[in-house]
């Protein structure tokens, strides 16, 4: 059964004894968090793992995998989970006047606000295939329609992740450890590095892609998640601190979907931070307070004890990333 996160805050809020006007702002807080609205674009090119990457990091199936779109009435779709919108939007490479009706749709949604005035899509998640050696018409995408969109304050917003790395050189790719093997991870930080220069060169923009599996089921083989507690780590921090607790009650709660990673940092403690800064931020809460909330979220030995109910966001957490 699906576990809700916000109970779980809830719950955890309400065993830290706190006093009774903190108490209430706290929870306050909280219900303003849950009327929050995360607004993420998934780009990519046919084939290049849009539909499995959704579906791994998020908690339903909401789109189907390896369906092509029809180029003719190609559209972007919208899948709406909870207080998380998905807008999963095919990638150039169709043909110069679909391209161009294409780029416009995209720019479009790039400058749409909502209705506090702000940008309307929070992040932008570009993916490119591993496999492909290609990968012209994704940097036309990013360079020339992506990024000179996003508004100047805002080159943040996006975020390019290399799926597929297993495909880029399938030999290389250690199956029992499901990693790279040391030749494979070259080539991959290799390629990370070219799609930065070319993105900086083109547009001076910094980005810090990173490479991943989504893994999924294919002729009935299942193939292994790599690196998605990276990717989702790498979201939260591209995403606008009140709006990362979004991801927290979204999230994929198969716990196998997240064993799998490079282990550069430990990045489910890292989003349990990330996600605790959210819950802290603009509740107007002193040093103290936030630090009880921080110790709520704490998985390891926890630091200091709070209360006596220390334990359903940690228990959240733990269900999840083990
Ligand atoms: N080897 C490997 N295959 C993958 C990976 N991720 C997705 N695939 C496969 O790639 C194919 C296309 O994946 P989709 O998720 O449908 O790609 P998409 O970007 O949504 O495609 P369109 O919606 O048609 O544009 C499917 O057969 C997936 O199983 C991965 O990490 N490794
Ligand atoms: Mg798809």
């Amino acid at each position: 059964m699906k576990k809700d996160f916000y109970e779980a805050l809830e719950q955890d809020i309400v065993g830290l004894g706190l006093a009774e006007e903190e108490k209430s702002k706290l929870l306050k807080h909280i219900m303003q968090l849950k009327a929050q609205k995360l607004n993420i674009m998934v780009v990519g090119g046919t084939g290049c793992g849009k539909s499995s990457t959704i579906n791994a990091l998020f908690d339903a199936p909401v789109a189907k995998v390896g369906e092509r779109p029809d180029p003719e009435t190609m559209t972007i779709e919208k899948y709406e989970l909870d207080n998380l919108i998905l807008w999963d939007t095919p990638g150039l490479g169709d043909g110069k006047e679909a391209d161009k009706k294409h780029a416009k749709n995209i720019i479009d949604k790039l400058v749409e606000k909502d209705s506090d005035g702000k940008a309307l899509i929070d992040l932008v998640l570009v993916i490119l295939d591993g496999s492909s050696r290609d990968m012209g018409t994704s940097f036309e995408l990013i360079n020339n329609v992506i990024i000179p969109n996003l508004g100047e304050e805002q080159k943040e917003r996006i975020l390019v992740a290399i799926n597929k790395a297993d495909m880029a050189k399938p030999r290389h790719w250690d199956y029992n450890k499901n990693e790279p093997d040391e030749i494979l991870k070259e080539f991959l930080e290799e390629k990370i590095k070219s799609v930065k220069k070319r993105i900086k060169e083109s547009t001076g923009v910094d980005v810090n892609p990173i490479y991943y599996c989504a893994g999924d089921m294919d002729d009935g083989e299942q193939r292994k998640a790599y690196n998605l507690t990276k990717l989702l780590c790498w979201m939260i921090k591209a995403t606008p601190t009140e709006k990362r607790i979004v991801y927290a009650n979204n999230m994929n709660q198969q716990p196998e979907i997240w064993v799998d990673d490079d282990e550069i940092m430990d990045y489910g403690q890292e989003i349990r931070k990330d996600i605790w800064g959210s819950v802290t931020e603009g509740a107007g809460v002193g040093g103290a307070i936030g630090e009880a909330i921080g110790t709520i979220f704490h998985c390891g030995p926890i630091g200091r004890a709070v209360g006596t109910a220390v334990g359903a966001v940690v228990g959240f957490f733990c269900g999840i990333f083990g």
